[in-house]
């Protein structure tokens, strides 16, 4: 019964350092479990049937660290990967926890701060590159402010700007493969974050001199935390063209950022997500991005890790079972999601304005009167999900 649900390296199931890593430190309290050294890591989770491992470079070497140490820890991880065949899928930089990121990085209001972030982030440039990562993500936690006078947002939005062309600039000039992911989040840690959605971040990319190296790393909670639809934001990023990476975990709604185990929290959009990135073929890592609570010793991290990927294929034969059952084709049919597909009016302006059936004699009262049939759809899908059919 249970062995369908056996992760592979096929299924490129990916975790951060940081996340196995985490040793459960929060606001309120102290650490519950002692550091984990990511060679370990990287070989439980190959055990478990992850192909993948992402990192900050303070994952892997402590900030400040002199080149001598900082080769010496890439060396010590890169014979865990070779031994293990995991490969490094995606590479960040740790812009936040550092007092001197108090106010930002790349957006810091201290120029001197912002040089030394810029500075950072291309040294870890390098890294990715040379570990053969071809995602970079950014997650701008600090990027932000409490109060309205402290931050000037049109102006910081230019540094941040400034900051991810001379990244593009950078890569282009080396010539690495390697493209940026930005990573939107509303809140946490600071009161108001900068891009704070996938939408901001979309529109932002926009404006870049190199748009087509930037995309979006949407994670479940962060969307879930300012109350929007996590499917349909990705939906929206998949259609620009623009999703190069995603972090998968579970939220309870508008709180604090849980991070909890992918399939944890709100059950139906993950299923919806699962259903959306199989449906478009989406190839790239699934990446969790989630913290085992702190009640939880090692056993209980493993068993978290594990569980993130098990709900994923869970959730990945469920949707597959919805959208082959002949029943919930003909549902899908009787409310007319097929029709969504064809133009509105592919005869042209022209032809729609002389189109007396479209306006003048269109039966409104008719049309109004016609029921979607959405709920019993609806509860196709619920019944797969619940594995009730
Ligand atoms: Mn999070």
């Amino acid at each position: 019964m249970t062995e369908r649900f056996i992760p592979t390296p096929e299924d490129k199931f990916s975790f951060g350092l940081w996340t196995v890593g985490w040793q459960g430190r929060d606001p309120f309290g102290d650490a519950t479990r002692p550091a984990l050294d990511p060679v370990e890591s990287v070989r439980r989770l190959a055990e478990l049937g992850a192909y993948g491992v992402t990192f900050h470079d303070d994952d892997l070497f402590p900030f400040g660290s002199s080149d001598t140490e900082r080769e010496s820890h890439v060396k010590r991880f890169r014979q865990a990967l070779d031994a293990t065949g995991m490969v490094t899928s995606m590479v960040t930089t740790n812009l936040f926890t550092h007092p001197v990121f108090k106010d930002g990085a790349f957006t810091a209001n201290d120029r001197d701060v912002r040089r030394f972030a810029l500075r950072k982030t291309l040294r870890n440039i390098d890294l990715a590159a040379e570990l053969g990562a071809r995602t970079f993500v950014a997650w701008g936690g600090r990027e932000g402010a409490e109060s309205g006078a402290a931050k000037d947002v049109r102006v910081a939005l230019d540094r941040m700007k400034e900051a991810f062309d001379l990244f593009g600039e950078y890569v282009t000039e080396q010539g690495y493969d390697l493209r940026f992911a930005i990573e939107p989040k509303p809140n946490e840690p600071r009161g108001d974050i900068l891009l704070p959605t996938v939408g901001h971040a979309l529109a932002f990319i926009d404006r870049l001199e190199r748009p087509e190296l930037y995309g979006v790393n949407p994670e479940v909670g962060h969307e879930q935390m300012a109350g929007l639809n996590f499917p349909h934001s990705i939906a929206q990023a998949l259609w620009s063209g623009k999703l190069y990476h995603i972090d998968l975990n579970g939220q309870n709604g508008i709180k604090y950022d849980q991070d909890l185990r992918f399939g944890a929290g709100d059950l139906r959009a993950a299923f919806w997500l699962v259903d959306l990135l199989e449906s478009a073929g989406w190839d790239g890592s699934r990446h969790f991005d989630f913290k085992p609570p702190r009640t939880e010793d090692f056993d209980g991290v493993w068993a978290s890790a594990a569980g993130c990927m098990r709900n994923y294929l869970i959730l990945k034969e469920r949707a597959a079972a919805f959208r082959a059952d002949p029943e919930v084709q003909e549902a899908l049919r009787a409310s007319r999601v097929d029709e969504l597909a064809q133009p509105t009016a592919p005869e042209g302006l022209a032809g729609l304005l002389a189109d007396q059936a479209a306006y003048e004699d269109f039966d409104v009262t008719a049309a109004a009167e016609r029921g979607m049939a959405f709920e019993r759809l609806d509860q196709l899908a619920m019944d797969h999900l619940l594995a009730a059919r």
